[in-house]
């Protein structure tokens, strides 16, 4: 089967790419350089929708969109679905990661708790949708640490690692965070949904 992926962020492409290539080998994932429509949704299942919908129209190709984020318990889940433009109308993650470490400056553990969320929507030439949710669990440091990764990895350190593993996403390698991260429990959730494709 073929899908076409609705996102113009290369790193979301990357971590597609390699978590299909492990869990769903014969997947053909096809890359989408179509216009990019507003998301204006409040929920991020709403502009993961609103991303593959537009795709789907303009390839007639079952598709896919990742709406994702990070969301800080202690701010009421925000940034959330504003991830990307937290700091402002341009994307500029290093902006957007030192905005969020200064306004929870005054907090400390065990209250800088957060979850990366990823949704995945699948929309079908025929029209039928279906949308899944995947959580990753963790903390934020106070400062970041380490080259890898995209967006917010630099300060994000996941639950359940090995006692003495304080390391950042951005620390990590590729292959680390795409066995655990949002991304790839979202993804997870979507293959008994790819069967009819
Ligand atoms: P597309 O809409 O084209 O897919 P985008 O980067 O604008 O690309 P989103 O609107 O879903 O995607 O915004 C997601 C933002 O959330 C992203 O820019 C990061 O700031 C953050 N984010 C999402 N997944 C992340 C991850 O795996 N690691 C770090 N930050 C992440």
């Amino acid at each position: 089967a073929r899908v076409v992926l609705a996102t113009h962020n290369p790193h979301k492409v990357e971590e597609f790419q390699a978590i299909v290539a492990e869990v769903r080998p014969d997947l053909e994932v096809i890359g989408y350089d179509g216009p990019e429509p507003v998301e204006d949704g409040v929920t991020f299942a709403a502009n993961a929708l609103i991303k593959a919908r537009a795709a789907a129209q303009h390839t007639g190709l079952p598709a896919l969109a990742d709406d994702s984020g990070v969301a800080v318990d202690v701010l009421g889940g925000s940034p959330g679905v504003f991830s990307a433009y937290w700091a402002g109308h341009q994307k500029d993650a290093t902006a957007n990661l030192e905005l969020l470490l200064d306004q929870l400056s005054d907090v400390a553990d065990p209250h800088r708790s957060a979850q990366f969320v990823s949704v995945i929507a699948l929309v079908r030439p025929d029209g039928t949708e279906d949308t899944v949710e995947g959580r990753w669990p963790g903390r934020l440091a106070t400062s970041p640490a380490g080259p890898g990764g995209f967006g917010y990895d630099p300060i994000f350190v996941p639950d359940g690692q090995p006692a003495g593993d304080e390391r950042t996403v951005g620390e990590w390698t590729a292959a680390e965070k795409n066995a655990q991260s949002h991304r790839s429990r979202a993804f997870r959730e979507l293959v008994p949904l790819l069967v009819t494709l």
